[in-house]
């Protein structure tokens, strides 16, 4: 069986333990492979190869290190159907959508942080011909890179990047689920040139290869993409060591729709905010709240929608949605379809696992799911589900509207949809949310800012915040008048 190795110091390794992981495809809950189960071992030698690579890379001109960043890109393009069938079968999504999103976002991760760093500029300030004051940039060192299993690649490189461009090495430990592209990704860094120990990859569980990484007195960064829960660990843990510490944490993002809205592009977007990658992306739009007057055609349209959606086969270009990423995960999302209806709740579409063909039949497949009826306030609209089922409530006014979209712990995403351009303001600052879109979803620069509020996390990533998390910022101050 196909056995899946860290890469560390430039090559391949089997864990130190011998120990492996069952690696599974979602599809068919056949496992397909078997992947590194490391411990500290493997970690300690993949934080020592990134501290040798470290004061050569950091010194390496810029233009190098773009020029490599650019040659990776390449070759995962030159991959990209390799990448995407692989993604698709180790992950469960649609294979259409790891082309058309998670690899292409993977490639533009490594273009963009390229070029952004190239083209970056600080500022001065003259104290009266007195003195001046400048902006010195250093990278940090080795930085501890943690991602989790639904955007596997997009998520992995939006770290790796700017992690490599500002001067760090990395030790990137991804998903014990999902971590099949990232072996690509090395075969990638080798032919691309990339210097030995500039970027580790130990795959294995958080519990002992994650683990490992947070506590190491030697890393004194972590970038943690991943559940609230596990969060509460990773900064108990890094505490001892006043690490950087960035948390890209859960979602239960409102997306409003007021009744002055064109209803039909709403419409598209909203099955996507809801359904894309089996609603497994932390900006789901997973809380629908209606105005009234439209609530009755909107709740009619999108259930008819979602039902119509093709889920299966994520091999099949003609999918629309594909397998939860495990067993565990289904049980946890019928677990709440089931406690919608105890809560009160009305089911329009789905709430069960599809008939699907003999050899999907032993995959983690649920169909797209509508509820309706439920209060604000209720579990199931509070707590984050993170699968394919979404919450549609009437709303009588602005106000109550923001207050329901404000009421869960989590801050990471709002969706507003309105004609009104005054009050798509006005709603915009008025959401706790890191993000707002107005009559778009997921639509992203990478320019701007990333990342939640509340338990959605801290110490926001993205655009020019990635390259303050990932240097040290120091002020040189010089006098110079008398
Ligand atoms: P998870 O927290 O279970 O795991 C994330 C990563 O942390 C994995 O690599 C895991 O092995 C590792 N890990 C687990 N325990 C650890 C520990 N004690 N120490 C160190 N590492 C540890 O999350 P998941 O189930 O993989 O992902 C789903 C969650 O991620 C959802 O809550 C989702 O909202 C969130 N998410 C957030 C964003 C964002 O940008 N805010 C993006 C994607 C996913
Ligand atoms: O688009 C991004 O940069 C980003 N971090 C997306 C996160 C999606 C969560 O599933």
């Amino acid at each position: 069986m196909l056995q899946l190795h860290n890469f560390i110091d430039g090559a391949f390794h089997a864990p130190r333990s011998g120990r492996y992981l069952d690696n599974v495809n979602p599809a068919t809950g056949a496992v397909y492979a078997h992947l590194a189960a490391s411990d500290e071992r493997d970690v300690d030698a993949a934080v020592a190869a990134a501290q040798r690579a470290f004061p050569a890379w950091s010194r390496t001109p810029l233009a190098e290190r773009a020029a490599l960043l650019h040659r990776i890109a390449d070759l995962i393009e030159s991959r990209l159907d390799e990448f995407a069938a692989t993604e698709s079968m180790d992950q469960g999504k649609p294979v259409s959508l790891a082309r058309a999103v998670d690899i292409p976002r993977a490639v533009w991760n490594f273009r963009y942080f390229a070029d952004a760093m190239q083209h970056h500029q600080e500022q001065a300030t003259h104290m009266d011909d007195q003195a001046l004051n400048y902006v010195h940039r250093k990278a940090v060192g080795v930085a501890g890179l943690i991602s989790p299993w639904n955007l596997p690649l997009y998520l992995l490189t939006w770290k790796i990047a700017p992690a490599l461009i500002t001067g760090n090495t990395c030790v990137a430990k991804p998903s014990e689920m999902t971590s099949h592209t990232a072996v690509l990704l090395g075969e990638v860094m080798q032919a691309a040139g990339l210097p030995a120990g500039v970027c580790n990859l130990v795959f294995g569980t958080g519990a002992e290869a994650g683990a490992a990484l947070v506590g190491h007195p030697d890393v004194p960064l972590i970038s943690f993409t991943g559940g609230t829960a596990t969060a509460k660990h990773i900064i108990q843990d890094s505490a001892p060591h006043f690490k950087k510490l960035s948390l890209e944490l859960g979602g239960k993002n409102a997306f409003l729709v007021f009744a002055d809205c064109d209803l039909d592009a709403c419409l598209d977007v909203a099955l996507r905010a809801a359904f894309t990658n089996q609603g497994e992306v932390c900006l789901c739009g997973s809380r629908m709240f209606v105005e009234r007057p439209i609530y009755d055609e909107f709740l009619r349209r999108f259930s008819a929608a979602a039902a119509a959606l093709r889920v299966g086969d994520p091999s099949d270009a003609t999918t629309n949605t594909g397998a939860l990423v495990s067993a565990a995960h289904r049980d946890k999302v019928m677990g709440y379809i089931k406690l919608a209806v105890e809560e009160g709740g009305t089911i329009h579409a789905g709430g069960k696992v599809p008939d699907l063909p003999s050899h999907l039949q032993n995959g983690f497949f649920l169909e797209p799911t509508v509820v309706s009826g439920l209060a604000a306030d209720c579990r199931v609209q509070q707590e984050e589900i993170f699968g394919p089922v979404v919450t549609i409530t009437p709303f009588d006014s602005e106000d109550e509207v923001v207050a329901w979209a404000n009421s869960t712990r989590y801050g990471l995403s709002a969706t507003l949809w309105t004609g009104d351009l005054s009050r798509a303001h006005r709603v915009a600052h008025a959401m706790d949310a890191g993000i707002i879109w107005v009559n778009t979803w997921m639509l992203r620069d990478l320019r701007t800012p990333f990342g939640g509020m509340k338990a959605s996390g801290v110490g926001r990533e993205g655009g020019h915040h990635s390259i303050d998390f990932y240097t040290e910022i120091q002020n040189v101050c010089i006098k110079y008048g008398s």
